[in-house]
């Protein structure tokens, strides 16, 4: 049995992560799912946005499944959950995988995710504040594997490096440790300016496979990439570090349309599909159903349908129901044209 911690946040959040937890639970009896609480209204009461012992408990788990939290920038001294989860779980990696549904194709954003502006290093008076851009070998390296990896693991034959080396310091460094990974790999870097970049990012995306960038270019990035998934409610994502990794639609806790149900929980589910990878598990079989469902199921309003969540999950566990999987045919399903969105081995537990 694996063990998975599971926090659902507020708003939204906790309305998508059942729904991930029941479609998971529609492929594998694999696993114990545990819940812990987290956000601003455990900050209210003991001034952090989780408990010390829950944290350690956290640690000792397989993974972790998030929803979604509000952070308000009003509160004094609060501090995000989702940004102390990257830094406790030491989660460097953010892999976001950007899916055109309907026509089988995607972009894969990796972000670092623990250095670059949100070091938490900082100086500040009362006349002047400095928040530090920090890019380290080590951090530099990792990520830079990462990316790679997941292209050759891809079969693709490059990967696009968004920077700012041309003014930062901290890129040109960064660009020196991709470019002489990239090169012993046999990988070939398509290096763009992070500003132009942009413009390219909205008129031809799928011409990039991997995309990766530090830190606060890889988070606006992918939030402008996520138009081409037609919503941000499909986009799911990995946070990895070398001992565990959590699982997270991109988008946040929408409290305007919480409790309603109406969200999408397809950014969830996609989600629980990288969760299951990343065990080992099947997760790909979600990956299908997901993909067979949107083209003939009702969707919810942010696609343009009038399905409620609860239609949207059934719909889904109907489709895996109907792939009935025996694991004989596994290759001839390989071959088959059936897409499996595993991640590469190197980052499995
Ligand atoms: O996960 C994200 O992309 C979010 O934008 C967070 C970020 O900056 O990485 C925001 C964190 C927060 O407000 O709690």
């Amino acid at each position: 049995m694996y063990r998975v911690a599971v926090i659902k946040g507020d708003g939204i959040g906790i309305e998508v992560t059942n729904a991930a937890m029941e479609v998971m639970r529609a492929v594998t009896d694999k696993i114990d799912f545990v819940e812990f609480e987290g956000g601003i209204e455990l900050f209210k009461k003991f001034g952090v946005p989780i408990r010390e012992r829950d944290l350690e408990e956290i640690k000792k788990m397989d993974a972790v499944l998030f929803g979604a939290t509000s952070t308000p920038f009003n509160v004094p001294n609060y501090k995000s959950l989702i940004l102390t989860l990257r830094k406790e779980l030491n989660l460097y990696a953010n892999l976001r995988i950007i899916p055109d549904l309907w026509r089988d194709r995607e972009i894969y954003i990796v972000r670092e995710n623990s250095e670059g502006l949100y070091s938490g290093e900082y100086e500040a008076n009362n006349s002047r504040v400095v928040d530090f851009r920090v890019i380290t070998r080590e951090g530099a390296e990792k990520i830079a594997r990462f990316a790679i990896e997941l292209a050759k693991d891809r079969n693709f034959k490059e990967i696009t490096f968004v920077h700012k080396a041309n003014v930062l310091r901290g890129d040109r460094f960064f660009r020196k440790i991709v470019l002489s990974l990239a090169e012993r790999e046999g990988i070939k870097v398509n290096e763009k300016i992070v500003d132009s970049f942009t413009i390219e990012l909205v008129r031809k995306p799928w011409q990039h496979k991997v995309i990766l960038s530090e830190n606060l270019f890889g988070d606006i990035l992918s939030d402008l990439a996520s138009i081409h998934a037609k919503s941000i409610g499909v986009i799911p994502s990995g946070n990895y570090g070398e001992e565990i990794a959590l699982f997270e639609p991109i988008h946040g806790s929408a409290p305007d349309i919480a409790g309603k149900g109406i969200v999408n929980p397809i950014g969830a589910v996609l989600s629980g599909a990288m969760l299951l990878d990343y065990l080992g598990l099947d997760g790909w079989i979600i990956w299908n159903a997901v993909k067979n469902y949107v083209k003939k199921g009702n969707l919810t309003p942010d696609l343009g349908g009038n399905a409620m969540t609860v239609d949207v999950v059934n719909g889904i566990i109907s489709e895996i129901d109907d792939q009935e999987i025996d694991p004989i045919e596994w290759d001839e399903l390989w071959v088959d044209e059936i897409r499996i969105n595993t991640i590469p081995t190197l980052f499995r537990k």
